[in-house]
């Protein structure tokens, strides 16, 4: 680029005594136009004081950028593609099953557990087919896909084997980068919450990046959610894995954290809680909230 640009910088000239002379030319001329100026021009002198070669070099790197530019972009289109069409194959692959799934199913007397699998993976299925249109127009598209897929998949091994496989979160949680969440349906005091994740072999969520926040915060807005957040140990802000927090205004409602105590339920406010835009308040813990549990996928059997 940095060539480019020198070379153009130094032919603005160059470039408009070129459009001049063309205008000017003869046609029978135009094939005489591409040698190099020392070649002798049979018919026709040489234009005095025309730096020729310097519009040929000028000409000549352009075509040896776009050339590259060309290149580079069908590289990557054609990456992408195979990287689509094996997309495809995995969604062609895993419908094929689940069809099966589903006409085995007729046979057998069902439970209301294979039922909801199956509905499952029909809804992933949809949704994949959904996502991967949407690919077509933008690769911001492509995380979803990578989720569904694999969400997809792990269904089916559930389904098929009756275990959690390893990479796979367990049924309804969700898997985000390597990581399994559960939001809850039901609404408990802050400690009830950790205690609950803790018995999932979880903990309350730790958001310390803006994209694990945005992932959460999706899924609680408009409700309230506790998260592992809460300054009642040592009245500094600290995650439930024992690291500081360190203060981001942004990250909380306006005029909160304030520790209110006008609640009438003793003492301040010590727990975090998303509210319903997906910043942070304080509350007191007591506050019956839903509750975000994380934990690593990983490796799992399932009982029954
Ligand atoms: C409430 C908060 C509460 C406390 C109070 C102070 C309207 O929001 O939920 O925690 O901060 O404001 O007035
Ligand atoms: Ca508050």
């Amino acid at each position: 680029m940095k060539d480019a640009g020198d070379a153009a910088k130094g032919t603005d000239i160059a470039y408009k005594e070129y459009q001049d002379d063309f205008e000017n030319m003869d046609p029978s001329e135009e094939r005489a136009f591409w040698k190099k100026e020392s070649m002798p021009r049979l018919g026709v002198a040489p234009p005095a004081g025309r730096p020729m070669w310097h519009l040929c070099a000028v000409l000549t790197v352009s075509a040896v950028l776009l050339l590259a530019l060309i290149i580079t972009v069908s590289v990557s289109n054609v990456k992408v593609d195979r990287k689509f069409t094996a997309l495809e194959k995995t969604v062609a692959n895993l419908s094929a099953s689940v069809a099966s799934i589903t006409s085995k199913m007729a046979d057998t007397k069902h439970s209301d557990n294979l039922n909801r699998e199956i509905n499952a993976l029909k809804t992933s299925l949809k949704n994949t087919e959904r996502v991967l249109t949407s690919v077509m127009t933008g690769m911001d598209a492509l995380e979803p896909l990578k989720r569904t897929v694999s969400e997809l998949k792990c269904s089916l091994e559930k389904f098929t084997k009756n275990v959690t496989a390893e990479g796979c979160c367990p049924h309804d949680w969700v898997w985000y980068s390597s990581t399994c969440f559960f939001f809850s349906d039901e609404g408990m005091s802050w400690e009830s919450a950790r205690d609950h994740c803790s018995s999932f072999g979880a903990s309350l969520v730790i958001m310390k990046d803006d994209a694990k926040w945005n992932f959460v915060a999706k899924r609680t807005k408009p409700l309230y959610y506790w998260i592992g957040l809460t300054d009642e140990r040592t009245g500094e802000w600290e995650w439930v894995d024992g690291t500081p927090y360190y203060m981001n205004r942004r990250q909380w409602k306006p005029g909160q954290p304030d520790d209110w105590t006008a609640h009438g339920l003793g003492g301040g406010e010590d727990c975090a809680h998303l509210h319903d835009d997906g910043r942070l308040n304080d509350d007191h813990c007591s506050r019956q909230y839903r509750f975000v549990c994380e934990k690593p996928v990983q490796a799992e059997s399932t009982s029954g």
